[in-house]
């Protein structure tokens, strides 16, 4: 059984989620979440998959890169080659083909951006949750998380901290959202 895709994106109140190639803001807990929702897995003989832009993939710091104890996996058109830093695919069916053949030591598939692979994620019929931070500020952005169509309700995790979060004077929230 193939898994479901994950959504995972932080959003400010205009739903801004990057300016000029990087994210809007620093906030060291919000990164610390990222990297424990798309690091962690149930069984240890198991990891996750983080798909993403080539855009995405350019943003994370070359000494973050490729994201540590994570298969990552970058969409492009083009006939790229990242070594064993990365697999290459052409698109989201297509990184579903290679999935499947790596089946037995793929927990989740977490989507880490950019706009267009959230919109084609979003749509897909594997999509199974969008896990949101809204950022409850403005930030000059040129780059914006896609519409959240009307069947999408929020939901309860209980691995998501609850209730309002700060950091640097700035409030967030963590969300869930699935397909009603
Ligand atoms: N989702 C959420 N909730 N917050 C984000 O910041 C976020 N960012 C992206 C996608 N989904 C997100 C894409 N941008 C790194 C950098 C940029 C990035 C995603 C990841 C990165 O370098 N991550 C490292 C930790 C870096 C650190 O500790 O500062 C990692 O190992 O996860």
């Amino acid at each position: 059984m193939l898994p479901k895709l994950e959504l995972i994106a932080a959003a400010c109140e205009n739903m801004g989620i990057g300016v000029n190639g990087d994210l809007p803001w620093r906030l060291k807990t919000e990164m610390a979440y990222f990297t424990r929702m798309t690091t962690n897995t149930k069984y240890k003989n198991k990891r996750n998959v983080v798909l993403m832009g080539r855009r995405t993939w350019e943003c994370i710091p070359e000494k973050y890169r490729p994201l540590k104890d994570r298969i990552n996996m970058v969409l492009t058109s083009q006939s790229l080659d990242y070594g064993d830093d990365a697999i290459t695919c052409k698109s989201i069916p297509h990184a579903f083909d290679v999935i499947s053949g790596m089946q037995n030591q793929v927990e989740r598939v977490w989507v880490i951006g950019g706009s267009s692979v959230y919109k084609s994620a979003m749509e897909s019929p594997h999509f199974g949750r969008l896990y949101l931070t809204r950022i409850k500020k403005k930030f000059e952005c040129d780059t914006f998380f896609p519409s959240i169509s009307n069947d999408l309700v929020l939901i309860e995790d209980p691995m998501i901290p609850q209730g309002i979060q700060e950091e640097k004077g700035i409030e967030f929230v963590y969300e869930v959202y699935e397909r009603r």
